[in-house]
């Protein structure tokens, strides 16, 4: 057979669909009329991640179905945009509300600081949309290939700087949204005006990215958002309480497949310092840089994190600086000391108070002894300030006045859940992916095992007297690393039914990826590995080493390098 290996190749089907879509809209007015079936199809599957939306099924419940003749039983997530993760009480209310009239009774707290329905049947999903359009919120480029949710510090009122950084934030997530109507037409009924301008995405064009783009805001010392795993990150640079600017990073992201080595977890490079009102220039410039020469023949190549490996990064910075018209200053000096999330009381400069509260994998429903949904919603219908969803799946409860606390706390510890100084840090810092029942990728269990992994290290934390050292465990479903395993001390990755890759030796920081200590264990195999390490971690770490750091240096072999991008590297 002949071939023409200097023949460009076929763009990916995504971008034959997403050129075809009319800007987003596909046939999904016809398809949502159609009560035949309670899913869609592929092509009006993909256009819907611009929406916010995935069709998935349940997964316990597929082979039953299958053994009985029955369609899957197919319904939608739904993942709000949120910027910062800030929601009043007023949209608390209404979200806890549509969780049980039109979704799965729970409500879900992500990794990126935002809130995700599951289980909605095809007919709720525009009464849904509407009642959450109503308490202004939506779920515009919540997925796609656009930029996601932008994440930033959670409490801006713990300073000025911080509010700066928080309304940057927002401020680059609406600049760099998609302009089309399409969700307002299909969503909202809302008619196209006739005559009127011609619609036009300025910014991303007609196929948008060629793959999923993502920003976050960190203020050193916390990096709280993992700020190198982003395709672009903003780190604040604070003088004297002021915020004079940023380093501005590229090319992180953590995706990978099993077995496949052209793909990988990678951190990203710093380009440099920019002032701070540069944020929208600079974040448009590298957004177009990736439109315009990010892979679209190969998704699982598509992302920046490839683009800039395949070029290099002093070629990327070259593009930046020339479409930005802005010359980068050498990157200033960070010390980030933390990744983990603030809990309980703190007070802000404003004179308020905000009270971090853990939720285990952001989850948020009533269980025996654990009524979290009915004592937020409690919360809620008394609280004058807001929430703020944290990158590590937990809510504080902010702008809590003076007088409000002693309700705030009331509510709380009637219903048991003030108890986070109770909790080990290994249990405070956990994250893990929602993987089964609802997503249609995972190949093993994450959220779901999460508390039995936990009830077994613990006491092992506990023997070994280092219960109360910060130790972030990461747990997903499969390597997409949805909870960012990858920068964990403790990573597990699903491989297939109760098999996983474990990983060690992350900085806790965010600064240095893990490496890949076992290939395949099971839950149990994982905690006998872990068991003499933690032993060991007991008794022979230096002053002040973390566990990552301590299992970089006395367990993991010196060539265990797995992932060949682990450092973070300045242009
Ligand atoms: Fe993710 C796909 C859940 C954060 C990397 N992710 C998915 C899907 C939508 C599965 C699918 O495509 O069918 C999952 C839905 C599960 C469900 O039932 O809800 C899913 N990802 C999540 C969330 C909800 C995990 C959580 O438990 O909180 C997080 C939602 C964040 C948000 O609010 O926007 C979530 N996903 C992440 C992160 C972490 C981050 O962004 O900080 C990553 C790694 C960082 C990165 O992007 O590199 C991540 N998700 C992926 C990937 C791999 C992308 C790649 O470049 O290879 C996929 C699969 C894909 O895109 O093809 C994926
Ligand atoms: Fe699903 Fe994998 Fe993401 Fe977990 S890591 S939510 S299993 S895609």
């Amino acid at each position: 057979m002949n071939s023409d290996a200097s023949a460009p190749k076929p763009l990916a089907a995504n971008e034959v669909i997403k050129a075809a879509s009319n800007l987003l809209r596909g046939t999904l007015v016809q398809e949502l009329q159609d009560t035949s079936t309670g899913a869609i199809s592929d092509d009006n599957g993909q256009l819907t991640k611009f929406h916010g939306l995935y069709l998935q099924d349940d997964r316990d419940l597929r082979n039953a179905l299958k053994k009985e003749g029955k369609e899957k039983a197919f319904s939608f997530m739904l993942r709000v945009r949120l910027p910062g993760g800030v929601a009043s009480p007023a949209q608390w209310l209404v979200l806890d509300t549509l969780a049980g009239e039109l979704a799965s009774p729970s409500l879900r707290l992500t990794t990126r600081q935002t809130f995700q329905f599951h289980g909605i049947l095809k007919g709720n999903l525009k009464p849904l949309v509407q009642r959450m359009h109503h308490a202004l919120l939506d779920s515009i480029a919540a997925c796609g290939d656009v930029n996601r949710n932008v994440m930033a510090p959670p409490n801006p009122e713990r300073s000025a700087a911080l509010q700066r950084v928080y309304e940057d934030a927002r401020s680059w997530s609406e600049f760099a949204l998609p302009k089309t109507r399409a969700y307002h037409e299909i969503w909202l009924d809302d008619a196209l005006v006739a005559g009127g301008e011609p619609e036009q995405e300025v910014m991303y064009g007609p196929t948008y990215l060629p793959r999923k783009f993502k920003t976050g805001f960190v203020l050193p010392p916390s990096n709280d958002s993992d700020v190198y795993s982003q395709d672009l990150g903003f780190i604040a640079i604070v003088e004297n309480d002021q915020l004079i600017g940023y380093n501005v990073t590229v090319g992180g992201g953590l995706g990978m497949s099993h077995g496949n080595a052209e793909t990988f977890p990678r951190l990203a490079d710093t380009l440099g310092f920019i002032p701070a009102d540069k944020v929208n220039v600079v974040g448009h410039a590298v957004l177009t840089t990736q439109r315009d020469y990010g892979d679209r023949t190969n998704r699982k190549h598509a992302r920046l994190k490839y683009t800039i490996e395949d070029r290099g990064v002093e070629w990327f910075k070259a593009q930046v600086e020339e479409r930005s018209g802005i010359h980068f200053a050498p990157a200033r000096p960070v010390h980030f000391t933390t990744i983990e999330d603030p809990h309980g009381w703190h007070a802000c400069v404003d004179g308020t108070e905000f009270y971090g509260l853990h939720l285990l994998s952001g989850r948020i429903r009533d269980e025996d002894g654990w009524p979290m949904k009915t004592a937020l919603r409690e919360i809620a219908e008394i609280h004058t300030g807001d929430f703020r969803l944290t990158p590590s799946q937990n809510v504080t409860i902010s702008g809590v006045t003076p007088e409000q606390k002693p309700r705030i706390q009331a509510i709380l510890a009637k219903h048991g859940l003030h108890k986070e100084n109770e909790r080990s840090r290994l249990r405070l810092n956990a994250m893990s992916c929602v993987a089964l029942p609802t997503c249609g990728l995972a190949l093993a269990e994450s959220e779901r095992i999460l508390p039995q992994l936990l009830g077994k290290l613990e006491p092992h934390f506990a023997q070994a007297g280092v219960a109360s050292e910060a130790v972030s465990l990461r747990v997903t479903g499969c390597p997409n690393g949805c909870a960012r395993p990858y920068l964990a001390e403790i990573g597990l990755v699903g491989r297939a039914p109760n098999k996983y890759a474990l990983y060690l030796g992350a900085k806790y920081n965010g600064e240095r990826l893990n490496r890949l200590a076992s290939p395949s264990v099971t839950l149990d195999g994982a905690v006998a590995m872990l068991a003499p390490i933690i032993q060991r971690y007991g008794t022979e770490r230096h002053p002040g080493e973390g566990f990552g750091d301590f299992c970089d240096r006395a367990i993991l072999p010196a060539d265990a390098t797995f992932h060949s991008v682990g450092t973070v590297a300045t242009a």
